[in-house]
């Protein structure tokens, strides 16, 4: 289809509003006669509440209202808490702990930022100052902040259903088959990792507008989300208690979602339930500090791993025992992100034949740990490929040649994994060839050289890389847990100037879908591109969605909009056939074209279309009017995107700065829509998993559970003068099982990147005897490692 259709690298539609300033987020939105709210939160890790007094508050200038938990809690109000999306089974089969979440703090906070009061007010300075009137007398608790202490017998407890602040003692694998294999080893290589806890800081804060209509009593909430409809069912159906259809949920340009706007956060329900309290709307935004101490954060594993291998080199078992930080109350997916994310996860692209892993999931005193960009693939990865460089190192193999020795054979696909999962395709070997060729692998050594002339230490480190993405079967989902399965929508309405509207459940973030789905639609129906176009992110107007997370647009809503898009084939063909007097088993469709079969009498999609709507003697028997359909789509597996990065790095002696100097790779996404498109997706993801790596880490003073990274000045996020420009290969196989082949490509880089940098930091600091160093490798911890081999 030429330069608009799949393979071409289409300039985005959504570029003309974002470049010139013309996006509309949530904030941009206002409603007439609209109040603010602040909320005020705690300034405590853990404290009781013994009391709270709104009265000078609710008399400052400008307020409207000043709600406390208090306000909330009687059952005739019908608020529930935040639900969980997500039930994970403990290995002696019983169920997760599931504490309740409040809108606001019933008689204890959990972290620091817990809201315990929301005032609403004429503006947002107001509510801010009447806040500040606003007295609360705390008993401060001991803060539950270090995982190996919190789950010890006799520490705090953060609920009283929680024993050993423990949510889940989680397991997978056969864990007799690894012991022995373990007890027969040639050689055993063991780690302790740490996986840094990260704050997502997308660009754009969340934001909720809540708006009720007395008369209709119809709830609308504007707000920054990755998944309307399922916003809707745990706001509305859930929270309110409201039959679903009568709250709206509108997402429009979202500035950043990164897996933090996929969940559900108190403030979305809270101004809903304002807006009828109050009969105005009411808007909330989050500043930057509410993103640092309230969004969901990311990661933090404290990992031992340990890989047997034979005398060859050959992978025998891997056993992992993981304790993973959840914070201080469940996010809407969190139980799923250090389970079933990540334990599925540890047989990374080779053939290990047993493998066991283990999770505790622990409550803290800190903000909830839910989905980030890669989501628990990331730390899983990181795990993987950490090891085997370590074992590449022991065992004195070329970390290429190891690689080699244990990655799932090209005819081994579909391949099942000791962990639960069948990859259904790939070519680990090509992927890796492409990435060695992109980073002149062989001349590594000269470089290493040079730099030393330099004063340098360089590096070179490998990870390759496999995700489960397009999330989730849902008879899959089902068995893993999940409260709901995760298909995806499509509706094609087709105008009777042959115009099309598709509406899909797959949310834009900043995706493009726009544009790609534009791209898939025009090259398969044979039309012109800007003769598209797509809708997402209004629930009044898309039949159902599940979202957008886990790379799956393209592979889960992209393949529901192939579905829609059959469909209207089928009954455009009806229409031609009855248009060109012909049977309908005669008709084709190809280019744009419905076609009698071997005659050249044609009609085209447009004329096709008008007749649809101004039918003149339709069998009426046989079609209905119009030409719009819908389809839901349900993969039967997940995709299994993969790769191989490659990163060079040189650090400095005197100041252990580490700089990248190469940044090399091969990906196989499976089919791809818009290259364009993928490389920007891809070198995002590269930026947060390098920032990982070097620069960002969320910490916790131990003592008091205060946020010691709370801003920019402390929180290092990457910028552009980080960065080399990256060298991209692509390698395709296709996915096996959906009719696209794609796979998926907007984690990838989160997931490969991280322990490419850290096998070459490590790989640089070698000479010196340094086997070991935990993310981000700031100046700093390379500064003190070296200064500790050197006196050693
Ligand atoms: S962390 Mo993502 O939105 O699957």
């Amino acid at each position: 289809m030429g330069s608009f259709g799949i393979g071409a690298s289409v300039r985005r539609k959504e570029d003309k509003r974002f470049l010139t300033g013309k996006g509309t987020y949530t904030d941009d939105i206002n409603r007439p006669g609209q109040l603010l709210a602040y909320l005020l939160r705690s300034p405590h890790a853990h404290a009781e509440i013994v009391r709270i007094d709104t009265a000078q508050a609710k008399l400052a200038t400008g307020v409207a209202t000043v709600f406390t938990g208090a306000d909330l809690q009687a059952p005739e109000l019908k608020v529930g808490g935040l639900p969980c999306g997500w039930l994970v089974t403990s290995k002696d089969g019983s169920p997760m702990a599931e504490p309740p979440r409040p809108l606001l703090a019933q008689g204890k906070v959990r972290h620091v930022g817990d809201p315990i009061a929301v005032v609403v007010a004429e503006t947002y300075a107001q509510a801010e100052a009447a806040a500040d009137l606003i007295e609360v007398d705390y008993k401060e608790l001991p803060a539950v902040v270090a995982m190996d202490k919190a789950i010890k017998a006799g520490e705090p407890l953060l609920f009283e259903t929680a024993p050993n602040n423990l949510c889940f003692d989680w397991h997978l694998g056969d864990k007799a088959a690894v012991e022995a294999a373990f007890s027969r080893a040639h050689h055993v290589t063991r780690l302790e990792l740490v996986n840094n806890r990260l704050v997502s800081n997308p660009m754009e804060p969340r934001a909720a507008i809540g708006e009720y209509d007395p008369i209709s009593e119809d709830y609308t909430l504007y707000t920054t989300s990755q998944a309307p409809h399922v916003h809707r069912l745990l706001i509305g159906a859930m929270v309110l208690q409201l039959p679903e259809h009568k709250l709206r949920v509108v997402a429009p340009d979202v500035g950043g979602g990164f897996g933090t706007k996929g969940s559900i956060y108190n403030e979305q329900a809270l101004v809903l339930w304002l807006a009828k309290k109050v009969g105005r709307p009411v808007k909330w935004t989050a500043s930057r500090s509410e993103i640092f101490l309230t969004d969901n954060q990311a990661r933090d594993h404290v990992t031992e791993a340990e890989l047997a291998l034979d005398k060859d080199g050959k992978f025998l078992a891997m056993r992992v025992a993981t304790l993973a930080n959840l914070g201080a109350y469940l996010g809407s997916f969190a139980p799923a992100i250090p389970t079933w994310c990540y334990g599925t996860l540890l047989a990374g692209n080779y053939a290990t034949p047993a493998i066991y892993v283990g999770v505790k999931g622990v409550f803290t005193n800190t903000a909830p740990v839910d989905a980030y960009r890669g989501a628990g693939r990331p730390e899983a990865c990181y795990v993987v490929e950490r090891l085997v460089d370590r074992a590449a190192r022991e065992m004195k193999i070329d970390p290429v040649e190891l690689r080699r020795r244990n990655f799932i054979a090209n005819d081994a696909f579909p391949y099942t994994t000791p962990v639960a999962l069948t990859y259904d395709s790939g070519d680990y070997f090509k992927t890796l060839d492409m990435a060695l060729k992109a980073a002149d692998y062989t001349g590594f050594e000269q470089r290493r050289r040079e730099a030393a002339t330099r004063g340098k230490l360089r590096g070179l480190g490998i990870a390759s890389y496999i995700e489960a993405c397009a999330m989730a079967p849902s008879v899959m989902a089902g068995q893993l847990g999940a409260r709901a399965g995760f298909y995806e929508s499509a509706q094609v309405r087709v105008h009777p100037s042959g115009g099309i509207t598709v509406f899909t459940g797959s949310h834009s973030h900043g995706q493009g879908h726009e544009t790609t789905f534009a791209q898939l639609v025009a090259d398969r129906l044979g039309l012109a591109f800007d003769q598209v176009e797509i809708v997402h992110g209004d629930t009044s107007k898309i039949p159902f969605g599940m979202g957008t997370y886990a790379s799956r647009s393209l592979a889960v809503g992209g393949t529901a909009l192939v579905k829609a898009m059959d469909k209207v084939v089928n009954k455009g063909k009806k229409i031609a056939a009855h248009m060109l007097e012909a049977d309908e088993a005669d008709i084709e469709f190809a280019d744009g074209k419905f076609t009698v079969a071997g005659t050249d009498r044609a009609t085209t999609f447009a004329q096709v279309a008008f007749s649809a709507y101004v039918p003149h003697n339709f069998p009426i028997e046989t079609v209905e009017p119009g030409l719009e359909e819908t389809a839901f789509y349900d993969p039967t597996n997940f995709t299994y995107p993969a790769g191989c990065y490659i990163a060079e790095v040189e650090i400095d002696r005197e100041t252990g700065t580490v700089a990248l100097v190469n940044f090399t790779g091969a990906d196989d996404f499976g089919r791809i829509i818009n290259p364009m498109i993928v490389e920007g997706q891809v070198h995002g993801a590269l930026v947060q998993g390098i920032g990982q790596a070097l620069y960002e880490n969320a910490v916790y003073d131990r003592v008091s559970g205060q946020l010691q990274t709370g801003s920019f000045m402390d929180y290092c996020m990457p910028r552009a003068d980080n960065f080399v420009p990256f060298t991209l290969e692509t390698n395709t196989t296709l996915c096996a099982h959906n009719p696209l082949g794609a796979k998926g490509c907007g984690e990838a880089g989160t997931i490969g990147a991280p322990p490419a940098i850290m096998n070459a930091v490590l790989d640089a600091l070698a000479p010196l005897g340094i086997i070991d160093l935990d993310m981000p490798a700031t100046p700093e911890r390379v500064f003190r490692a070296m200064a500790q081999h050197q006196q050693a």
